[in-house]
């Protein structure tokens, strides 16, 4: 990819937009077009076919998303599946009218079969019922990659799909009502640690399990993918093993130095029982993650101390 290359990051803001936005200024991509929700409004066709008149583009990283845990996802599917649905379509099409070259767009592991063999790979896509916990985002994802495989087909677009297993890391959301798991146990242990608790709660049962790829190995992804020309198809993006909810609980505890209980509130979904991606198809290509749970969650650990005020424990002060 031409380090002159004009690169859209949608979705700048958030965790995946973030961390694009860091690798492309550590490999030297010094034309980086960003643009708050102030300025553009991804939900509005007008003003984003308008952007892509006005802006030369050469590549597209479509990470804005409405995005969450189980409960969100649950709770307000006609939130996920619309606002999804919306951007994507807005964005691919403007892309496809402006001749945007290349663009890479993100998905996640909840598109593939509640039930299917594991390690999960691509080609389950839509060989069974989805888990139905997040089926509306689910769908809107499915359509998203559907989207770049038929701009490909008929309008020779390069346009590749990656799909991230659970992500976590910088700028991650920590609301205990909307946030994926891991962020919320890092939450809820710290809390729990500060004000000498005697147990912290987690959801479901603790028997589901979950990968878990730190989202600068997800940027680290993109620009492989970028660089060694893959022009279309569906990636999946994972470290490629998983660990159980309650292993992932006690491991959290370990880093945040809480040594209380652990209390299971079976009122809450389990959701997939599990999904871990096979990750051959980059692996064979030669990219891998780099960055283990134990090192990603120290370092995730501490940056979520140093931007929500607290104390680090003694294990971890420098
Ligand atoms: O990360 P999570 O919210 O989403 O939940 P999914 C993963 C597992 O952790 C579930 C359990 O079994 C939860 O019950 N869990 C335990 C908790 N304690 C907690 C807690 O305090 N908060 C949360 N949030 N979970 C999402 C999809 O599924 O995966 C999204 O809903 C997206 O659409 C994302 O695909 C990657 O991993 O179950």
């Amino acid at each position: 990819m031409n380090k002159q290359a004009r690169i859209f990051v949608a979705g700048h803001r958030g965790m995946v937009g973030s961390a694009l936005v860091r690798r492309l200024a550590a490999e030297g991509y010094p034309n980086v077009v960003t643009r708050s929700r102030a300025e553009l409004d991804l939900m509005d066709q007008a003003a984003v076919n308008r952007f892509f008149e006005a802006e030369r583009i050469d590549v597209v990283l479509l990470a804005a998303a409405r995005v969450g845990g189980i409960l969100a996802n649950a709770s307000r599917p006609g939130e996920f599946i619309y606002e999804n649905l919306v951007i994507e379509t807005n964005v691919i099409h403007a892309a496809y009218r402006a001749r945007v070259e290349r663009l890479v767009f993100f998905g996640s592991s909840c598109i593939y079969p509640k039930q299917c063999p594991q390690p999960i790979r691509e080609e389950y896509l839509l060989t069974s019922p989805l888990e139905p916990t997040n089926d509306a985002y689910a769908i809107a994802k499915i359509a998203g990659l559907k989207l770049c495989e038929a701009y490909n087909r008929e309008y020779n677009t390069q346009y590749v799909a990656l799909m991230p297993t659970n992500l976590y890391g910088p700028n991650d959301n920590y609301d205990l009502n909307s946030s994926h798991v891991l962020p919320a146990l890092l939450r809820k242990a710290h809390e729990a640690r500060l004000n000498g608790a005697a147990s912290l709660t987690v959801w479901g049962s603790g028997t589901p399990r979950r990968e878990f790829l730190h989202v600068d190995d997800l940027a680290a992804a993109t620009l492989f993918v970028l660089e060694h020309n893959v022009t279309d198809g569906l990636f999946n993006v994972g470290v490629g093993e998983d660990l159980s909810i309650r292993e992932l609980a006690e491991g959290i505890c370990k880093v945040v130095g809480f040594e209380g209980e652990l209390a299971f509130d079976a009122s809450k979904p389990d959701g997939t029982p599990r999904k871990l991606l096979d990750v051959s198809r980059l692996a064979q290509m030669g990219w891998r993650a780099r960055i283990g749970l134990a090192e990603g969650l120290a370092s995730t650990y501490r940056q979520f101390v140093a931007a929500h005020a607290g104390s680090l424990p003694a294990a971890l002060q420098a």
